[in-house]
């Protein structure tokens, strides 16, 4: 059996009742076979980034998982469905949105997923949730550079 690796997964819903749709999907994908959920971030409300609709909720969990990469993603994309995810047009309002955004040491590139996901360290909704649960993956300095940006604790 492959050994478990550390991921972090960012949750993301402005669509629908979207506390209860994020806090579901964490009890989901603690409940994924070979994922075992090992910290989960406070709920944080954001302003849409590059993106319309309502305010996010966001967060962010920290899991122990012997899926790779591909079969996590699959995973994530059950819960997403699950939820009622609908792809209209790019960065559309959702019920649910659930990205890899760090597998282990993973540098990957494909088509269907790009790890670490390439546009985290731009971004506060991110990267607070991040800094909440793994301090030491986030610096003062890439913190202060989404300063700027709307995010609050729920
Ligand atoms: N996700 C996006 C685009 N913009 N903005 C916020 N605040 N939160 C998100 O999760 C988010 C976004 C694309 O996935
Ligand atoms: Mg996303
Ligand atoms: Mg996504």
């Amino acid at each position: 059996m492959r050994e478990p690796v550390i991921a972090y997964i960012g949750l993301g819903a402005n669509l629908g009742d979207s506390r209860a749709t994020v806090l579901q999907a964490l009890n989901a994908i603690a409940d994924l076979d070979g994922v075992a959920l090992t910290r989960q971030s406070s709920l944080y409300g954001s302003a849409p980034v590059d993106a319309g609709g309502d305010d996010y909720v966001n967060a962010v969990a920290e899991v122990q998982t012997r899926l790779k990469p591909h079969a996590l993603l699959a995973q994530l994309h059950t819960i997403e469905d699950a939820a009622g995810r609908r792809r209209p047009f790019r960065n559309a309002p959702r019920t649910l949105d659930l990205d890899i955004l760090i597998y282990d040491q993973l540098e990957f590139n494909d088509t269907e997923l790009v790890i670490p996901h390439p546009r985290m360290w731009l971004r506060a909704f991110v990267l607070r949730p991040l800094a909440e649960i793994a301090p030491k993956l986030v610096s003062k300095k890439q913190l202060q550079a989404v300063a700027d940006q709307s995010v609050w604790v729920l």
